[in-house]
Formats: C-alpha cells, sequence, structure tokens
C-alpha cells in the first residue's frame, strides 16, 4: 500500500441526545476513512483518490416520506409532484407529502431480473408543451434482453402514458447485469443515453469494440435519430449513435451547471469506481485500464494509464458503488457546485468539492436507511434520495 497514513486521530466523541455518531476533526488532509486499498496502483495526478475530508458542517435531518419497491429514479414534474420508478417494473406519481398514486398505465412490457427493470424517467425538454416523458427499461429480446429507451405522452391526470416509441435499443447480451442507465438532455435538447458493459467478461473487451453500443454512452435526437454532428458519424461499421466508449457501468450522470459537459459517476470492479467528465469520441478505457481489480484478486489491467485513453477525474479504492450523481444548484445546503453521489455500498450520500475538474475535498453522510440509489434536488434546495432496497424509501434531506 503505497499511501502515506497520515497520523490520523480519530476519537471518538460522545453521542449526542439526538443519537448520531460522530468523530473528531482528523488532521488536514486525511481522506475519508475508508480501510485500505485493494490495488497498488499510483494515481495519474496528486488529488485523484483520497481527496482531502472536507466537513461542510452540515448535519441532516432526514425523514421517510414514502415507501416503495427497489424504487429507481425521480424526476419532478412543473407541480411539484414527481415520477418516480420501481425497478421491478412500475412508475408511480409521488406528492411532496409522500403520497404514492397507483403505477401510471401504459407501459410497454419490461424484463425484470437481475439488476434490471424499470430504470431512469426524466421529463422531455418541451414537457410542458408536449407532456413527453422518456425512460429507460430491460426490454425483453430474443437474443438477449437489454437496455432500451421509450417515450410516451404522460396524461394530463397522470394515470397513462400514451403514443408510446421505442426511440433507442442496446445491442443484445446474455446476462442479468451492468445495465445502466441515466437519461440526461443537453442544453440542445438531445439525449445521452448511459449504458454498461452487460457484464462481459474484461478479457472479451466489448466496451473497447465500436461494433456494438455495449459499454458506451450514446447520443440521440428525443425521437431516436441521430445527430448529424455525432463523433463517430460515417465511420464505417460504428454505431452512428456512440458519444463515448470503454465504459464498465454507468448508473449516474449530469450536466455541469456552467459548461453543459456531460458528467458521470460509473462503477468499477474491486476497486476503480470513476468520475469522468465525458467527451465525444473519447475512450474511457475500461478493461484495458482500471483503477480496479477483478473481485476474485486477478489483476485486469497492469497498467491504469494508457495514452489515448481518457483518465478518470477522481477515483475510489475501495468503492463506493455509485448510484446516481448530482451538481447541487440550491442554496438550502452550502454545497453550490459540489458534486453529489449516491452510494450504494457505503449507505451515504458522497459529496465532492471540486475546483474546476480537480477534486479537492470528500464528505460524506451516513443515512443509514439502507442503498442509496438516487438522488433528485427540490425546487426549494432539498433533497430527495431513494433507498433501493425491498421495503425501499424516499427520504428527504434537509439541513437542521
Ligand atoms: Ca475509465
Ligand atoms: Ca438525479
Amino acid at each position: 500500500m503505497r499511501y502515506l497514513i497520515l497520523g490520523v486521530f480519530l476519537v471518538a466523541a460522545a453521542c449526542g441526545s439526538s443519537g448520531e455518531t460522530s468523530v473528531a476533526q482528523p488532521q488536514a488532509g486525511a481522506p475519508v476513512r475508508t480501510g485500505g486499498p485493494h490495488t497498488d496502483f499510483r494515481p495519474a495526478f496528486a488529488g485523484q483518490t483520497r481527496a482531502p475530508e472536507t466537513r461542510s458542517g452540515v448535519r441532516l435531518n432526514i425523514q421517510s416520506i414514502a415507501r416503495l419497491e427497489h424504487p429507481w429514479a425521480i424526476a419532478f414534474l412543473p407541480d411539484g409532484r414527481a415520477l418516480v420508478t420501481e425497478r421491478p417494473g412500475r412508475m408511480r406519481i409521488v406528492t411532496r407529502d409522500g403520497d404514492v398514486s397507483a403505477p401510471i398505465a401504459g407501459l410497454p412490457e419490461i424484463s425484470a431480473h437481475g439488476q434490471g427493470g424499470l430504470m431512469d424517467v426524466t421529463l422531455g425538454p418541451n414537457f410542458a408543451q408536449d407532456r413527453l416523458i422518456y425512460w429507460s427499461f430491460v426490454e425483453p429480446r430474443e437474443r438477449g434482453d437489454s437496455t432500451s429507451v421509450a417515450r410516451g405522452r404522460l396524461s394530463e391526470d397522470g394515470a397513462r402514458v400514451s403514443e408510446v416509441q421505442v426511440i433507442f435499443r442496446q445491442a443484445p447480451w446474455r446476462s442479468n447485469g451492468h445495465y445502466g442507465s441515466r437519461l440526461i438532455f443537453d442544453r440542445d435538447g438531445r439525449l445521452f443515453v448511459t449504458m454498461g458493459d452487460r457484464q462481459s467478461s474484461p478479457s472479451e473487451r466489448v466496451a473497447q469494440n465500436l461494433a456494438t453500443t455495449i459499454g458506451k454512452v450514446v447520443r440521440i435526437n428525443p425521437d431516436g435519430s441521430i445527430p448529424s454532428d455525432n463523433p463517430f458519424v460515417g465511420r464505417n461499421g460504428v454505431p452512428a449513435a456512440i458519444w463515448s466508449y470503454g465504459h464498465r457501468n454507468i448508473q449516474g450522470a449530469d450536466l455541469h451547471p456552467e459548461t453543459g459537459e456531460l458528467w458521470e459517476v460509473e462503477h468499477g470492479p474491486r476497486g476503480g469506481d470513476e468520475l469522468n467528465v465525458v467527451r465525444g469520441g473519447r475512450n474511457y478505457g475500461w478493461p484495458a485500464i482500471t483503477y480496479g481489480e477483478s473481485y476474485s484478486g486477478e489483476p485486469i489491467a497492469d497498467n491504469p494509464v494508457r495514452e489515448g485513453m481518457e483518465q478518470p477525474l477522481y477515483y475510489w479504492d475501495p468503492v463506493i458503488a455509485p448510484g446516481d450523481m448530482d451538481f447541487y444548484r440550491g442554496e438550502l445546503f452550502p454545497w453550490r457546485g459540489d458534486v453529489l453521489i449516491a452510494s450504494l455500498t457505503t449507505n451515504t450520500l458522497v459529496r465532492l468539492r471540486l475546483e474546476g475538474e480537480r477534486v479537492v475535498g470528500e464528505e460524506r453522510f451516513d443515512l443509514d436507511h439502507g442503498r442509496v440509489r438516487d438522488l433528485a434536488e427540490v425546487s426549494d434546495g432539498s433533497l430527495w434520495v431513494l433507498t433501493d432496497e425491498d421495503n425501499g424509501e424516499i427520504l428527504r434531506l434537509t439541513p437542521r
């Protein structure tokens, strides 16, 4: 282990009357306490991992407002209610007070097994006029189920979707994992779909193969057609929808509030979860380069740096298993411009402080309600968080 463990004096402080535990401030420069890394790779630049712990002084008020089965994604409607998906294949409308509607009718058949089912949902860029919503799901296919994207018109009363069209289909693959996915409209109204490598073996190098949409981010128009300025348009044998490649499994993404570029968090294997800014035509390396190793401990890459492949802005080893990520845009918390990440394995909300494209601080908030899947900022700056459990919850987070 090459990381210098600084003299960190973690002193358990007395538990307050509210029952939360806390620890004394570690010395300046010490990272969040996580245990040792699995690999002994050196970061490509200072601060690429284990940024100093940065305390914002926030204490969270955590309120459970509704229960759902494996809730996966939240999309707020203009009236303040939210569309919320459940991975087994239901979409519902939830009010600010947590009243949950019956499932919305009219969704096409969804194949729910393993890590997949109904996943993300987002409003179209002209929702106020056309009421089009977009969702990602695992579609039953003859040659192996895979990630698809559909859109449909939400009725005025929110009870059903109609005029449903499947606008994108990832190539099929026979596995139950690594479906992605997040749906992010860019500022020009084009749709990014972030996906995964469908748990293909690293030795198959599928995410590096430009002939398939597996292990890729794609960019499409809202009707499923291909933007003429996509990076691989006109390249023989390459699906023109591809925006970037070499991705393992992306379940969290957002547009940078200033630059409008796509940022994503990506699951690594054992070690090597990543934060990336995703640019058209670039290769993000999986599985040719990674800061992780296989679950059996076998190496995947002998070197995490390679010419022509992008370095993550930041990585975690051990992993956080990132669900969604959002840039915080509000003012209720003192986090404006920070990256907030839902962590499935640590049951925490992870906050990254940025300076440009460098991570300069990390903080974690122990929510202690199970696997954190999604987060969404409410118009008042509070947060809704989903826990991906059989008896999952919508949690409302406000500062104390
Ligand atoms: Ca990578
Ligand atoms: Ca979100």
